[in-house]
């Protein structure tokens, strides 16, 4: 039995955005059902937004396929979706890619993602100048996931966070944790260290992942992750029968020259689901998903995020208090 953790709330310095939430599929002009895990980042003086779109019929509570779409903002909250999705891949071996994460470095713009194939679950990473065309760089080995990159090299490599999934090696449940490699060159990475047990999350009684892509700050790299709790008296909160996990966001300084030392974390989650959108009327209620942080010249940081698996939010908070909660 996993401990319960109990009721959880948002801290009070995250504000939710007044017109959350800022994209659903009704503004999609294609196909589109659930539209939700946003990658965002600037570029070229715009917000540039990768998602998940799940398709199928909301009516009749079916899905038949995931695809990821594109939208572009001046102000990071108006949303103009592109015509066509960006971004698919599907053959024999792989069904689907889905959760981007966007990132640009040395100004060039680079997209992680999760790739299911039919021998276990890869993250991938992928490199646009256009948004139309993405040459895939490294899909890791199975089964790994919420792949992240630091948006410049550290000690002359690049640098990412990841979650593999490791099963026999952690016993019965979802204990999987944060883990960071390195790399000369995008396509081959190693030097992989355990960054974050599970264990050391108080809100999490299963499995963490990283988040949106860390920001740079002149005290660390603010690092947000999501936090999984499962309460089994949980049962129908959503389409599915049964849906027994509550995916909460955490948050995390790493050294600037050193980001595999945490240097302060705080311990409680600074997004938990309270709003309507996050709790009601989605297709699996109680998560919140992050995929991209923004740090403005002003000081106030954007987290976008997927709200109960179907629409997409933003919540902002200024950096300073952030690093408070840090420690910092
Ligand atoms: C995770 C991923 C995310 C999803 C979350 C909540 O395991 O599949 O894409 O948002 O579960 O369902």
């Amino acid at each position: 039995m996993p401990t319960i953790i109990g009721p959880l709330k948002s801290h009070p310095c995250m504000k939710r955005h007044p017109a959350n939430p800022v994209l659903t599929a009704r503004e999609v002009p294609y196909p589109a059902t659930l539209i939700f895990n946003p990658g965002v980042t600037k570029y070229e003086g715009r917000y540039v937004m990768a998602f998940r779109n799940d398709y199928g019929s909301e009516q009749e509570k079916r899905l038949d396929g995931t695809n990821i779409g594109l939208a572009w903002s001046d102000d990071g909250v108006k949303w103009r979706v592109e015509p066509q999705p960006c971004f698919a891949m599907k053959d024999d071996e792989i069904q689907r890619v889905y959760d981007p994460r966007l990132i640009v470095i040395e100004g060039r713009c680079h997209m992680c993602f999760a790739v299911d194939t039919r021998h276990g679950c890869c993250g991938g990473i992928a490199l646009t100048d256009d948004f139309r065309n993405f040459e895939v760089l490294s899909i890791t080995t199975p089964d790994n996931r919420n792949l992240v990159l630091f948006p410049e090299r550290i000690g002359g490599k690049y640098v990412r966070l990841e979650r593999p999934f490791p099963v026999y090696s952690r016993g019965a449940g979802e204990h999987f944790d944060i883990w960071i490699s390195d790399s000369p060159d995008l396509r081959y990475w190693g030097n992989s260290k355990l960054l974050l047990g599970a264990e050391l999350v108080p809100f999490a009684n299963a499995k963490i992942g990283p988040a949106a892509p860390p920001v740079r700050t002149p005290k660390g790299w603010l690092a947000t992750f999501h936090a999984v709790d499962i309460d089994p008296s949980r049962g129908k909160n959503g389409w599915e029968a049964s849906w027994k996990k509550r995916y909460t966001t955490g948050i995390m300084l790493l050294d600037l020259d050193d980001p595999r030392k945490v240097v302060g974390i705080c311990a409680d989650p600074i997004l938990a689901p309270e709003a309507p959108y996050e709790v009601e009327g989605g297709f699996r209620n109680n998560a919140i998903f992050p995929c991209g942080m923004i740090l403005e010249d002003s000081g106030e940081t954007k987290l976008y995020y997927g709200a109960a698996d179907t629409v997409v939010c933003l919540a902002t908070a200024d950096v300073g208090d952030l690093l408070k909660l840090c420690g910092c």
